[in-house]
């Protein structure tokens, strides 16, 4: 019988990538994300090309309201999620603390800790009713270093490998398993959200060299989710093989 999961993201990168193999491997899919277009189109091809279900939740994850109103609308066969996969995130700008952008700093804090925090509560609810669950927490080898000018996006995922442990606490008497996965570069949309659209400067911060891809992260989920039911992968530090630190890369080499 086929799992349902819930992928926060799905309509860029890694949720949409992890979408996709998910699809291939046995699971019905609640895919979330605020642009609508990009769910409708995800759900044709899924429809297209896998034996999986598939269902849409349009809502913005840093509006708890929202959000709960929007897990309501779920039909009963849909309510019973066994897998909840927090990768909505995002980091806006690079600024030094001093001359850091308020509104910047609230979407991240909103997106990245409280959005996943309003989502988990809603979903693990059930996950403790029914004594079994797992939740994959995306969370950034940023939830691991800190680097100059990344202040508060690190530290939004310091807070994601916090909670993480936490949840795995909370939640251990259920037997609900709790894991995070910790990349460093993705090529993904990512840099292009964090420069605000500026394509050049994106580029750049994968030149010369070759980063991960969604596919990769998504891979790695997958892995994490078919474990046997005694073993839980807490925590998966996966990088680019060019990169050794958040800052530091072998670049211009054939890696
Ligand atoms: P993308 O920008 O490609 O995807 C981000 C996803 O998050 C989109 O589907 C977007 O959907 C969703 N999202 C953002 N804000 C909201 C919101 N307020 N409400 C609902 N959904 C939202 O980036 P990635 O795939 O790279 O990022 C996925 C996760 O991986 C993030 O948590 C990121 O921090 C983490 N990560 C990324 C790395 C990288 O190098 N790329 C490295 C380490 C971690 P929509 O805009 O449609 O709402
Ligand atoms: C994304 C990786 O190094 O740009 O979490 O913060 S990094």
């Amino acid at each position: 019988m086929k799992k349902t999961a819930l992928i926060t993201g799905a309509t860029s990168g890694i949720g949409l990538a992890t979408a996709r193999l998910m699809a291939k491997n046995n699971f019905n899919l609640i895919l979330t994300g605020r642009r609508n277009i990009r769910l409708l189109s995800l759900q044709e091809e899924i429809r297209q090309n896998t034996e999986s279900k598939v269902f849409l939740l349009n809502f913005d994850i840093i509006n708890f309201r929202e959000t709960e109103s929007a897990l309501n609308q779920l039909p009963e066969e849909w309510k019973e999620i066994d897998v909840l996969i927090n990768n909505a995130g995002l980091a806006l700008g690079m600024n030094t603390i001093n001359e850091g952008v308020i509104d910047d700093w609230e979407q991240m804090i909103d997106t990245n800790i409280k959005g996943l925090l309003y989502i988990t509560k809603l979903i693990s609810s059930g996950m403790v009713e029914r004594r079994s669950g797992h939740i994959v927490n995306i969370s950034s080898i940023a939830g691991k270093e800190t680097y100059k000018m990344g202040n508060v996006y690190c530290a939004s995922k310091h807070a994601v490998q916090s909670l993480t442990q936490g949840m795995r606490l909370d939640l251990l008497p259920y037997g609900i398993k709790v894991s995070s996965v910790c990349p460093g570069a993705v090529e993904t949309e990512f840099s292009e959200v964090r420069f605000k659209g500026d394509k050049t400067k994106a580029a750049k911060v994968y030149e010369g060299f070759h980063p991960l891809v969604a596919e990769d992260i998504a891979e790695t989920i997958l892995f994490i989710l078919t474990r046997p039911k005694h073993v839980n992968i807490d925590d998966v530090l996966i990088m680019p093989t060019a990169q050794a630190l958040t800052r530091e890369f072998k670049r211009d080499e054939d890696y």
